[in-house]
């Protein structure tokens, strides 16, 4: 017997393409609340973030994954695995380019990935905002002879031009199926999750050079005030890889670390609709990034995200 889903249209979208072009911008856009950190830094996302967009005809779930880049360490090498893993048993690929940046070897790195794949792959050219109308026959050009995409299609996630089509386009590809998840239901990640990389992007934007690409943040406890019941204690560790990080992060007599503090106290704070006592502590794990027991204490692993 076949199922009857009256029509509605539901299924997965992975967002793919190099740091950098976007790819974490568009999905909060598209959600309308920030699931996944963003920073101008290269690398920002480490593990795979779903965003469920419900409408009253489907449901899109959104995949966002780790910038494809050449890997240097063992985090590195997971999160090209994980981008990769999302490829497969999606509806849709969106291979996401800057419109800014010429294509490069990473791009054609990851148009080889998707050689063969039968899934409607679409070439998102994003920050439209930043380049003359007229430039843009030529970008789609440069792209249009290295893959047979299914369509094409310029957008600005900072400004959201043209999302409404991109999504209307998407929709025509999915597949008729169930709700996956409920309405109300935005991401697959637990809050915990969330908290940690909202500390994360703002030690990711008050810090230059290696840092960003060094910590590590992991929550210790998150726990109702005993004495106050409109307050959530939150407890976490800011790894970093050497002593003279240790310092960078901390500042001078705690200035950066507090700056961590009262921003990341905020975002918290809208999320979880409470007041928010936070707790930051910093601390040195040597080349963790290398380190595949500690990747998985720090959390990225394989299995879960
Ligand atoms: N001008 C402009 N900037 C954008 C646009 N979309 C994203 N950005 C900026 O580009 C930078 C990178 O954005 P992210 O969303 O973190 O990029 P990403 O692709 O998720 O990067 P990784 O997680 O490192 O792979 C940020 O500074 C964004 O503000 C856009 O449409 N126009
Ligand atoms: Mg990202």
């Amino acid at each position: 017997m076949q199922e009857n889903f009256n029509n509605y249209k539901s299924g997965f979208i992975s967002i793919i393409g190099r740091p950098n072009v976007g790819k974490s911008t568009f999905l909060n856009r598209v959600i309308g609340q920030k699931i996944a950190i963003m920073s101008d830094k290269p690398q920002t996302t480490r593990n795979k973030i779903q965003g469920v967009l419900t409408r009253e005809q489907s449901q899109m779930v959104f995949i966002d994954t780790p910038g494809i880049h050449k890997p240097k360490h063992k985090l590195g090498e997971f999160m090209i695995k994980v981008s990769k893993n999302t490829l497969r048993e999606v509806d849709v690929i969106m291979f996401m380019v800057n419109a800014e940046q010429a294509i490069g070897k990473g791009d054609e790195f990851i148009l080889e990935l998707l050689e063969g794949t039968k899934t409607p792959v679409f070439l998102v050219i994003n920050k439209i905002d930043q380049i003359h109308p007229d430039e843009l026959i030529g970008i789609i050009e440069s792209y249009k002879g290295k893959f047979n995409f299914s369509e094409i299609i310029p957008i600005s996630a900072l400004e959201g031009n043209n999302i409404d089509n991109l999504l209307a386009t998407i929709e025509n590809y999915l597949p008729e199926g169930p709700q996956y998840y409920p309405a109300d239901q935005v991401t697959d990640h637990p809050e915990r999750f969330i908290i940690s990389e909202l500390i994360r992007e703002k030690v990711l934007h008050l810090t230059r050079e290696e840092i960003p690409h060094s910590i590590a943040v992991v929550i210790d406890k998150i726990k109702r005030d005993e004495d106050n019941e409109n307050m959530i204690r939150v407890q976490a560790t800011i790894m970093v890889e050497r002593d003279s990080q240790k310092g960078i992060v901390i500042g001078k007599r705690g200035a950066l670390l507090k700056e961590v503090g009262t921003l990341a106290r905020k975002d918290i704070e809208m999320l979880l609709g409470s007041k928010v006592y936070l707790e930051l502590w910093v601390k040195v794990q040597k080349d963790w990034r290398n380190k595949m027991s500690q990747l998985r204490d720090f959390g990225y692993r394989e299995d879960e995200y």
